[in-house]
């Protein structure tokens, strides 16, 4: 079975491609010939993941999945959120985002989080959702070089160590995403 993961963040496809099992053939951007950027205009999670993937099979007749994700601080009622990608403006690196994201906690005592992710799968005309969330902390600083984004403010609830101090695998076991696309490769492996 062929199907395209809509994402243009390479550690994304490569989180995937460990836990989507070998007899999926997963297809990059890349492999498709699609050099743009999807369109990201919604509100939610669900809306964005679905118009990454609706956009990918109509314009390239692939079945298809994208996810939207992103990490949602309590005392910032939800913010990042949708926004996680682009929280310090458009196009903004990660050590942006992460330093207003740092400064907009300082002094807050609040520190809970969740990472949260959303992925649209789009077989034929059929869309279905799949979701993964993990609890956790904000830290006071950066720690760790692993991962992306976020990850090096991040300590899951029950370790003591940031998703950026943490080996890939751990990481990749444990994740918003890795819970998702557990559940997308159950529904993948049904439907063969
Ligand atoms: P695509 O839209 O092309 O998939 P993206 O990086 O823009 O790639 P999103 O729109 O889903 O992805 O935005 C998610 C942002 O949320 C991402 O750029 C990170 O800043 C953050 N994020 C999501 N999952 C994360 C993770 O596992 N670790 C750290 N940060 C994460």
């Amino acid at each position: 079975m062929k199907i395209v993961f809509a994402t243009n963040n390479k550690h994304k496809i490569e989180e995937v491609k460990k836990i989507l099992p070998p007899d999926i053939e997963l297809l990059t951007l890349f492999d498709i010939g699609c050099e743009e950027d999807l369109p990201e205009t919604g509100n939610t999670f669900e809306q964005n993941a679905a118009q990454k993937a609706r956009y990918i099979h109509d314009k390239y007749g692939y079945d298809c999945f994208a996810d939207d994700s992103g990490l949602e601080a309590e005392a910032l009622h939800g913010r990042p959120g949708v926004y996680s990608a682009r929280y310090a403006g458009t196009n903004s690196t990660s050590t942006a985002n992460v330093t207003k994201l740092l400064s907009e906690l300082n002094m807050e005592e609040n520190r809970k989080a969740k990472f949260r992710t959303v992925i649209a799968l789009m077989i034929g005309e059929e869309t279905s959702y799949f979701e993964g969330e993990i609890k956790g902390e904000i830290t006071l600083r950066e720690r760790g070089s692993n991962g992306f984004g976020y990850d090096p403010v991040f300590v899951p609830e029950g370790f003591h160590v940031t998703f950026a101090e943490m080996a890939p695998e751990l990481k990749n076991k444990i994740s918003h995403r890795s819970i998702a696309v557990q559940k997308l490769a159950e529904f993948l492996t049904a439907e063969k």
